[in-house]
């Protein structure tokens, strides 16, 4: 179907068939829009930038390019079109019809659900809103602004899935996503990772690589799920989601070529000198924002993961391909489990194990950006590799929250974690070192900050010098 774009709300889901719902949706977007201007890329409302929107759901109606100010995006309600007579596909439920209504057994699992991943979205905004002011290039200011208007786009999709299928408390909701801040001692974000700040360009990079990873991950177990229009809703924001990724994959092995290079012509460890980030700080960027992320998938072993499976809310990662019975009554998992000093795998029931067995696709997922970037070390002939540190060190959240372990994984006593903590994790200076790098944004076309390599292509084919943004 293709999208309505002569509604307030562009959309494709039929919504001047639906004037409940309209009016409620047409009542909620003055205040997303004066969230955006609060809260949104600080200073850019005159700004035009080279966006990508979507004109209808299909593949083919996905990437049109166009100059568009921010606060004039189309933000609309795009559904991955129906599959017909689509069934649940695991769980209890599994072979029944997929349901079109919220189950009312059901109703204030998913509700929560939806409001989990719908106050991630505009937290990422929020942690994001300053890093235009120190942008490292044209290019990069516009995949930024690109992110943060999807990331916008997927808080519209939480709360049409809350307007049309909640009633009345799906709209306090929805006002509830517009009232949390990320970061706010009072009324933060629900999930850890999104009280984090992104203050520097490092830690947008390594932000889109792992956290947005996670909303990959997530919203791939929430689109098997037997809610049909969650299933959609998410199906499409997989579509968006995967530049986010790209623009963390690739921000990370720009800058980790530039300070190859820099060793390498200059003989040399000590980059800094020369205004790069040395590779030591970077790996303590990836042991943060890596472990962070890791919190996002919840306890080791979780009843709540269990009852979202059975109830056929949320499945697994690539739920639909694989060769199980999809109701994992007798299946095991195995799982991380200490014995005093010791880490060892452990046969957990399969069921309460999925948040950690959608973990394991997420650190598969990741080695494989970290095997890029050390090929990209390589390749500038020099010899440094860049690793995951193990699941239990620096963990917030399940069985090693209250643990002291090193990124090598040997359990540590309170006094060497104190003693060592800033080999290990991003200290102040080391904070402060990378803020010193991000200086005036750089406007000029093509011209990249002396800190990172340029990227090996432009964007939509454009050329690297092309004016990704122009500015009023
Ligand atoms: N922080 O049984 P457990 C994205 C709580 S990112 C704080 O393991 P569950 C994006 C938990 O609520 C994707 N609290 O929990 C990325 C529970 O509390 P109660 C976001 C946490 O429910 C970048 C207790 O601990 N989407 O889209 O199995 C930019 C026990 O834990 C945390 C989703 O997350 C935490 N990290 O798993 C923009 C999908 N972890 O019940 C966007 C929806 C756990 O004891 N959410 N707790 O009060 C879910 O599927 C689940 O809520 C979670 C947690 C996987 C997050
Ligand atoms: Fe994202």
């Amino acid at each position: 179907m293709s999208i309505d774009y002569d509604s307030k709300i562009p959309n494709n889901v039929d919504l001047t068939d639906n004037r409940r719902l309209q009016r409620a949706l047409e009542s909620w977007q003055p205040k997303f829009l004066d969230w955006w201007s609060d809260m949104g890329p600080e200073g850019t409302a005159a700004d035009q930038i080279y966006l990508r929107t979507a004109i209808s759901a299909q593949q083919s109606g996905w990437a049109n390019f166009d100059y568009v100010r921010m606060p004039d995006y189309r933000w609309g309600i795009f559904l991955t079109p129906a599959t017909p007579d689509r069934t649940i596909n695991f769980g209890d439920h599994r072979g029944e019809p997929a349901w079109q209504e919220v189950p009312g057994e059901y109703r204030s699992v998913l509700r929560r659900l939806i409001v989990t991943q719908g106050d991630t979205d505009p937290a990422s905004v929020e942690q994001q809103r300053h890093l235009g002011k120190t942008c490292p290039s044209l290019y990069d200011l516009r995949n930024l602004f690109q992110v943060n208007v999807e990331e916008g786009r997927h808080l519209w999709a939480m709360v049409y899935l809350l307007d049309a299928h909640f009633g009345r408390d799906g709209r306090e909701e929805a006002e509830a996503l517009l009232e949390r801040r990320s970061g706010d001692p009072d009324r933060p974000r629900i999930l850890a990772a999104f009280n984090e700040p992104t203050p520097d360009w490092l830690s947008f990079f390594m932000f889109t690589f792992f956290t947005d990873r996670d909303g990959k991950f997530q919203l791939a177990s929430l689109a098997e799920s037997g809610f049909d229009p969650l299933a959609r809703t998410c199906r499409f924001m997989l579509t968006e989601e995967a530049h986010h990724m790209f623009v963390g994959l690739t921000g990370v092995e720009r800058i980790v070529a530039r300070a190859a290079a820099v060793m390498r012509e200059h003989k040399t460890d000590d980059v800094r000198r020369y205004g790069a980030i040395d590779l030591p700080t970077i790996q303590k960027y990836i042991n943060f924002h890596f472990t962070v992320s890791l919190d996002l998938f919840g306890a080791e072993i979780s009843t709540n993961a269990a009852n979202y499976y059975t109830m056929g809310l949320k499945g697994r990662y690539d739920e639909t391909r694989r060769e199980d019975d999809h109701r994992l009554a007798d299946a095991v998992h195995p799982v991380t489990e200490r014995t005093g000093d010791e880490f060892r795998l452990v046969e957990a029931p399969a069921l309460t194990a999925l948040n950690e067995s959608l973990r394991d696709d997420y650190v598969a997922d990741c080695a494989k950006g970290l095997a890029r970037w050390n090929r990209a070390i390589k390749e500038a002939g020099v010899d440094f590799e860049l690793t995951l540190p193990h699941r239990a060190f620096h963990r917030g959240i399940g069985a090693f929250a209250d643990l002291k372990v090193s990124p090598a994984g040997k359990v540590v006593s309170e006094a060497e974690w104190a003693r060592r903590v800033g080999e290990w994790l991003p200290t102040d200076e080391d904070r402060a070192f990378v803020h010193s790098l991000m200086g005036e944004a750089i406007h000029e076309p093509g011209r990249m900050a002396n800190w990172i390599a340029p990227p090996a292509r432009g964007i939509n084919k454009q050329p690297l010098d092309f004016e990704y943004v122009r500015f009023n």
